[in-house]
């Protein structure tokens, strides 16, 4: 285990906030066995999933798709939240105001006990028909068999955001929205490359939020924030919220 320094200014930002935002990426999950999209074991690396996460691709190869889909939702479903998507939680109860913006689709921040959760892309968990979108929950999908079909004949597709697809417009409005009110706003285990989540902590930063970066790599946003750690989220978030609850903790005697 790796120990960090904290600047005093951090920890005091920390401690006096009110607003606090967490922007998370498939970093957060990696500590519990879910591979990310583009790190160095990154899975898109052999199955360029770029290709895979798209409408297109679905169309013309259902089959494909569902047994991506399917492989990783077995993953998910074996796993179990970290240290990092736990100090999370502890947060959110500390706040008068907290919130997630997340790209992921695994739903560990419900399972770790945050409530304010927006999930950007979707959750895995879910399906519903390309047609007439309704939402299905259970269904299965197993090789060599028909993809599942809604009532209207419409075929079952995961409920997540595919590229070239709109995100949606009251979960992306109400993450602007945390942004441009945040005190202090992380940007956790995101490679900051996709759009328009990549967009929030530079939103938060425009309107006087404290940045702070946690990734194993600099991004193209390490350059823009107030502070940057280089490392595990599972390590330095524990860390961190340590130090803040001793510095109230004192404040309090
Ligand atoms: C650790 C760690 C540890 C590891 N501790 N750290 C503006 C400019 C340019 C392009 C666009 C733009 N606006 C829109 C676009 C197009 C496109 C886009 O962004 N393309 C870019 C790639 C160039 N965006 C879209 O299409 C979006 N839709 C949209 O904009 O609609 C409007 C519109 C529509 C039509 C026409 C015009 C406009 C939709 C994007 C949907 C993304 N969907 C996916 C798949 C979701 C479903 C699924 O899971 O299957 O979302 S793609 C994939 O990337 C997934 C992720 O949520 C997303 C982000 O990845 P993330 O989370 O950052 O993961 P990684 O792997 O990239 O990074 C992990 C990081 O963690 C690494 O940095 C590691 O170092 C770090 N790490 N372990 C700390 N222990
Ligand atoms: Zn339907």
């Amino acid at each position: 285990m790796s120990h960090f320094y904290f600047s005093n200014t951090l920890v005091e930002k920390l401690s006096t906030a009110r607003h606090v935002v967490a922007l998370t990426g498939a970093g957060i999950s990696a500590e519990s066995g879910i591979a990310t999209f583009r790190g160095a074991d990154g899975i898109w690396k052999k199955l360029k999933p770029e290709e895979l996460a798209s409408m297109e691709t679905f169309m013309c190869n259902p089959d494909l798709v569902w047994e991506w889909y399917e492989y990783r939702r077995k993953i998910i479903h074996n796993v179990t939240p970290n240290s990092g998507h736990y100090t999370l939680a502890k947060m959110e109860k500390y706040y008068p105001y907290f919130s997630i913006s997340t790209q992921n689709v695994d739903g560990l921040h419900f399972r770790a006990g945050n409530k304010n959760v927006f999930e950007l892309h979707g959750n895995i968990l879910r399906n519903r028909c390309v047609v007439c979108g309704r939402k299905v929950n259970d269904v299965e999908f197993k090789k060599g068999e028909k993809i599942p079909r809604c009532e209207c004949g419409g075929m079952i597709r995961p409920d997540v955001v595919w590229f070239g697809e709109m995100l949606t417009p009251e979960v992306l409005y109400a993450s602007f929205e945390e942004a441009a009110t945040a005190d202090v706003y992380f940007s956790i285990g995101t490679s900051a490359v996709v759009y328009p989540a990549a967009m929030l902590p530079a939103e938060a930063k425009k309107n006087g939020a404290y940045v702070v970066e946690i990734n194993l790599e600099p991004t193209p946003l390490s350059t823009q924030v107030d502070e940057s750690f280089l490392g595990k989220v599972g390590e330095i978030l524990p860390q961190l919220w340590q130090l803040v609850e001793m510095k109230n903790n004192q404040d309090c005697e």
